[in-house]
């Protein structure tokens, strides 16, 4: 299997190379980034920067995956478990006064709020002030590299930065074409909570993140310790300490390897003083030793393409690559078409996530990735788990870039014990769960406010683990880090269930995220409930799961049954009588704001698998609601606009996918393509990514979907590498709108059906092999 998958991978590198030319893969500009929106974001995984491409005084602001502000604290409120059953009760009877004034008391976390991820600093090169001509910043996405190229008094300079995986740094080098014409100060400099040293020809900032006590967010503190080092190699010339800052004097060529660790224990949730950052600093820059820049490049190159480069997509239209990225966005949106880069946008989601979750980081992606400027970020960039986190994860499998889920898997693995407090000491459950958001220390309690009563959350995060088997077939994951969650999650949800008035197990507290209804009787607005829609979708795709995992382990028989009893006993999802869309509620509520940006009752129909064409009448219905929230002004935030585009895609609706793909880019998309919550939000980008896929290829529902919503400006194309559930990579290459070949790779031997517009095909395929069908499914 893995001789199998190193085949394939050096069979598309080679074709990568020859179809992706560099510049189809490039966003480009010619000016300087004059704010963080526009500056280029490079990672590899565990470290991130931001590259402005100034001239006179550069700016690359630095991160570190694990740089938070907090600490642990068990914030499960001691009062929750006494209080449940009488807010069920209150909840079941509609005195929703009485369940909310008794749950905010009792059931709120103490303290509710969670504090920020931060930016690690800045690294800036005083140039001083020049003269430029020429210049030209970019981004190869090929290569995962940041070039900024100018002249300035005849001299040409270039400067490269990458986030080498394998050397587990950031690397930037300046060159210039003049013999001896590099003169600039290096700093390295934050806000607050650190100081920099210069030593040698090395800059070292050490600091340690102190809050100051807030009854909001909890204790204040010295609390985690970071370190970040920089060390200078000039060829020619000098570099000289000076006080906290390094001169470089009359090089011809220089490199900077910068690195940084915090002291966060991952086991632990906490920092953790038997972690020494300065030493995991200084045994990084040892490993790297003398190499030179082409070295760390080259093994760079090596590592990020064998990831990249397993996925090409050409979706046609006119070649602009002339023009620059933040002027074709303009140009996008004022209503000109570019396929082109949309395709460019959907590899840049790809690019995002690599960069944002993999080794040799071992944290998921946050709101924003791992990019972030701030001492207080929006959400503090937290982990938000009533959709966000969950939608980073949506283009893993798809867009075959599986090993990007092995930091979140990783993390939801640590979750489970702080989850599991939280179910026990506020719901008196077996299990584990956590609510609608977290943090790097594991807080699992109730957050923010009586909207934040969600305890679905962690039932939700179980999805992308299953995916993950259900791409790759990796039994072992399967066996030893999912099912364990899942199962431990189905525990939480069986004894968390009760029955309600007509006999049916319910969910209560509940909410529909983050909407509210008017209950009828009253006229009241309300965001509590019992058995909101989604509730009853994620436990549906949750017990499946579990129960199809248990199957192929082939253990927990009596457990899979008491999982299918219950499954018999949950309120049916129902059409609306009023709208005719899915019903959001248990009951036909009216809701306060028809377009609000969560379509939380959609949840079967994307990212879940309950809603398809095998249902018609909740499938139409799924249609109404979209539209209905649409009319209403819908999809305002970006990570909204991009689950819309999931959600037509599903519904084999190629031109509405498309044109809220181009919403997105129009009015949710920033120079740097970074997506616009706003402010930057990182989910949209990777929903984006996602929903692109899924307008090409589908396989949720027990056979591999060729073009199931590809739009009119799309009409000829190719896409190379994307991956099918039960091990299936996919080649496809369509003209006039009609699919004209598709190569099949079976990477585990499972018998493959693919349909194409009514056809259907079926093959025996055995592991490493590949097959080929022309557009009419004939096999060749
Ligand atoms: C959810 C959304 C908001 C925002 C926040 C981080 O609560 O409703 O729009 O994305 O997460």
């Amino acid at each position: 299997m893995k001789q199998f998958t190193i085949f394939f991978a050096v069979i598309l590198f080679i074709s990568c190379r020859k179809e992706q030319s560099s510049s189809s893969l490039c966003l480009w500009y010619k000016q300087p980034a004059k704010e963080w929106n526009e500056a280029l974001p490079i990672g590899n995984g565990r470290l991130g920067a931001m590259v402005f491409g100034q001239t006179t005084s550069e700016r690359i602001q630095l991160n570190e995956e694990s740089l938070w502000s907090g600490s642990p604290i068990n914030d499960n409120n001691p009062e929750a478990l006494k209080n449940l059953k009488q807010i069920q009760k209150f909840i079941l009877e509609d005195k929703l006064p009485e369940a909310i004034e008794l749950a905010e008391k009792s059931m709120i976390g103490t303290p509710p709020r969670v504090r920020s991820y931060q930016t690690l600093g800045d690294l800036f090169l005083d140039f001083g002030e020049r003269e430029f001509s020429n210049y030209k910043r970019e981004l190869d996405l090929l290569t995962g590299i940041c070039r900024v190229t100018y002249t300035s008094q005849g001299v040409d300079f270039t400067q490269e930065v990458l986030a080498s995986a394998p050397d587990n740094l950031i690397a930037v080098h300046l060159t210039s074409s003049k013999k001896g014409a590099l003169d600039l100060k290096i700093r390295l400099e934050r806000e607050k909570d650190a100081l920099t040293r210069a030593y040698g020809d090395m800059l070292l900032m050490s600091g340690q993140v102190m809050d100051s006590a807030d009854t909001l967010r909890g204790p204040g503190g010295a609390h985690m310790k970071f370190e970040a080092q920089l060390k200078a190699i000039n060829k020619d010339g000098s570099v000289k300490a000076d006080k906290n800052l390094l001169v470089v004097k009359d090089a011809s060529e220089l490199t900077l390897l910068i690195t940084a660790a915090t002291d966060y224990n991952p086991e632990k949730l906490n920092f953790d003083r038997s972690v020494n950052p300065v030493e995991i600093c200084e045994n990084i820059l040892k490993n790297t030793g003398d190499k030179t820049f082409s070295k760390i490049k080259k093994a760079h190159l090596k590592d990020y393409q064998a990831l990249f480069c397993r996925v090409s997509l050409d979706l046609g239209g006119t070649d602009f690559t002339s023009i620059p990225t933040d002027e074709r966005l303009l140009k996008v949106k004022e209503g000109v078409d570019d396929p082109q880069l949309i395709a460019l946008y959907f590899q840049f989601g790809r690019y995002l996530l690599m960069g944002s979750s993999r080794s040799p980081g071992i944290l998921p992606a946050n709101l924003q990735g791992l990019w972030c400027k701030d001492i207080t970020a929006p959400w503090g960039a937290d982990y938000h788990t009533n959709i966000n986190l969950q939608m980073n994860y949506w283009p893993a499998e798809v867009c075959n870039l599986n090993e990007t889920v092995v930091p979140l898997s990783g993390f939801l693995k640590k979750l489970q014990k702080p989850g599991s407090v939280t179910a026990r000491e506020m719901y008196g459950t077996r299990g584990w769960t956590l609510h609608h958001l977290t943090d790097v220390f594991g807080r699992t309690a109730v957050m923010d406010g009586i909207w934040g009563l969600f305890p679905m959350g962690g039932p939700w995060m179980t999805f992308p683990l299953y995916e993950h088997y259900a791409f790759t077939g990796d039994v072992p994951f399967l066996k030893e880090r999912a099912y364990p969650i899942m199962k431990g999650s189905a525990e939480f949800v069986l004894d968390f269930l009760i029955k309600d008035k007509k006999g049916q197990w319910v969910t209560a507290p509940s909410n529909s995220p983050e909407n509210q209804y008017i209950l009828p009787s009253t006229g009241q607005k309300f965001d509590m409930t019992y058995a909101a829609t989604i509730d009853i979708q994620i436990i549906m795709e949750l017990f499946n799961n579990c129960i199809n995992a248990a199957g192929v382990l082939g253990i927990d028989q009596a457990f899979s049954d008491s999982l299918k009893t219950v499954l018999g006993g949950l309120p049916p999802v129902k059409v609306s009588p009023k709208t005719g869309g899915i019903q959001e509620w248990v009951e036909d509520y009216d809701e306060t704001e028809p377009g609000h940006r969560h379509m939380s009752h959609l949840l079967g129909l994307y990212p879940g698998t309950q809603i398809t064409p095998a249902t018609p009448e909740l499938f139409e219905a799924a249609k109404r609601t979209i539209s209905r929230r649409l009319e209403k002004g819908g999809g305002h935030t970006g990570w909204s606009r991009a689950w819309i585009i999931n959600f037509y895609a599903r519904l084999g609706d190629g031109e509405n996918a498309l044109f809220h793909v181009n919403e997105l880019l129009r009015k949710s998309t920033l120079p740097n393509l970074f997506d616009d919550h706003p402010p930057f939000q990182i989910d949209g980008n990777f929903g984006g990514t996602a929903g692109i896929a899924e307008m090409l290829l589908q396989s949720h529902g027990g056979e591999i979907v060729l073009l199931p919503a590809l739009p009119q400006a799309w009409s000829d194309g190719c896409a190379k590498g994307l991956r099918a559930r039960d091990g299936f990579e996919i080649d496809m290459k369509w003209g006039k709108g009609q699919l004209q070949t598709v190569k099949i790779r079976s990477l585990l031997g499972n018998p493959v059906k693919i349909s194409y517009r009514g056809k259907i095909a079926e093959s025996i395929l055995n592991a490493g092999k590949e097959t080929e069908f022309n557009g009419n499914l004939e096999e060749k």
